[in-house]
């Protein structure tokens, strides 16, 4: 399978993606389902007792449906976050799926939607729209191949779904950060190596990057990465290190992190808060923090695999957060280029055995998120001194 074409598809995808969360959010019809409150009364036998669901699950399938179009045999290598089987109070069970026509998977999404055929066309014309993202990638078609059974991918198909279903224009400050609101939400797809468990190609998309007034319309971002061997490349134009403008030492934090960690950092740098684990890896990606870190084991594979592809074409990369603080500590801070490369997160296999369901799949003991390795080091000297 040939990268140039895999990644140029998967930005496609994610564009179509990003398109899907739009016109959820921009359609009367489809916004009231998505924020409507079911009371008891609601919950009858209808599928879609949670719309904020079928819209995860549509954009999940619209990108394993996309790809295995063009790359037979690809959707056996699919992971991600949402199930797509729906089931209703009566124990009757379907399964959302991409149609090989607009009529038939409108028809599927009416039957999903309790007959609200309205819905199920705006949301069939999304699926079925034709999105050409022409992007140029610096690289030569049929210069890297991989072979489609090495590969596997997860998908975050809306990440930060509260915000999603909240629906504010958060506010972006001068450091070009918005700590909640629909900037936060991200489609997230990683490309990842089923034998080592690296990633090796990340696409992000931003549906909600930039509201324009005028027009009452969202424009997106999307960014790109491809870390395979010697072939580095990604849609940022200059190394983190030279685009940086802003002052170093900006740790990103979540709201619910742990205090003594909070304070610990607080001690060596400037600590900065924001939703969505997509957007906290993609700001680090962009320059405009130096780090994100999580102590807690609330990420999971599909949040992090396509940003960490990004950041490790940027000569960055994504630790453990235990098992670093843990190894830091042995050597005496003494870490070699071999010990990082061990530490970072790796996506073909569970960290934790006897986890179950989606718990199997998170970044356990948490993750660094860095762009260099100095600044990486000076977080773990005060952390693992915890
Ligand atoms: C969530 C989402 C949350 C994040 C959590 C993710 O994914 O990104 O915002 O928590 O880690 O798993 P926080 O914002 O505290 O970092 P989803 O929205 O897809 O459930
Ligand atoms: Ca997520």
């Amino acid at each position: 399978m040939d990268v140039v074409s895999l990644t140029k598809a998967l930005i496609s995808t994610a564009e179509k993606g990003a398109n899907i969360a739009r016109v959820i959010r921009a359609e009367e019809e489809l916004l009231s389902l998505l924020v409507e409150e079911k009371s008891g009364q609601q919950k009858n036998d209808r599928f879609v007792n949670d719309f904020k669901t079928l819209a995860d699950v549509l954009v999940q399938e619209v990108v394993r449906h996309d790809l295995s179009k063009q790359f037979p045999g690809i959707e056996r290598n699919f992971h991600g976050e949402e199930s797509s089987k729906f089931t209703n109070t009566m124990g009757e069970s379907i399964l959302v799926e991409v149609k090989a026509t607009r009529e038939e998977t409108c028809a599927l999404l009416e039957t999903i939607l309790d007959g609200n055929r309205k819905a199920a066309e705006l949301l069939s014309e999304a699926v079925h729209a034709d999105i050409n993202t022409s992007t140029e990638l610096p690289i030569r078609t049929g210069q890297h191949c991989l072979p489609v059974h090495m590969l596997g991918l997860w998908i975050d198909p809306i990440d930060s779904t509260a915000q999603y279903i909240s629906g504010e224009n958060g506010l972006t400050g001068e450091d070009g950060l918005t700590e909640h609101g629909l900037q936060n939400v991200l489609v997230l797809i990683g490309v990842y190596d089923q034998l080592t468990g690296q990633p090796l190609i990340g696409v992000t998309n931003q549906p909600f990057h930039k509201y324009n007034p005028d027009t009452d319309r969202w424009a997106g971002r999307s960014e790109w990465g491809v870390s395979i061997g010697n072939l580095q490349v990604n849609s940022l134009s200059q190394p983190v290190e030279v685009q940086s403008t802003v002052p170093r030492g900006i740790v990103m934090l979540s709201s619910s992190e742990d205090p003594q960690v909070e304070g610990a950092l607080k001690a060596v740098s400037q600590v900065t808060y924001a939703s969505g684990a997509g957007y906290k890896i993609l700001v680090t990606v962009l320059g405009l923090v130096d780090a994100y870190v999580i102590s807690k084991s609330t990420t999971y594979k599909w949040d992090v695999c396509g940003p960490h592809a990004i950041m490790k074409s940027r000569g960055g990369g994504v630790v453990r957060y235990s098992k670093a603080t843990q190894l830091f500590k042995e050597k005496a801070g003494q870490l070699t280029e071999s010990d990082l490369c061990e530490l970072q997160v790796r996506y073909a296999t569970p960290d934790k055995v006897n986890a179950q369901g989606a718990k199997m799949w998170c970044n356990e003991g948490g993750i660094i998120v860095y762009s260099e390795k100095t600044f990486l080091l000076k977080l773990l000297e005060k952390l693992s001194a915890l």
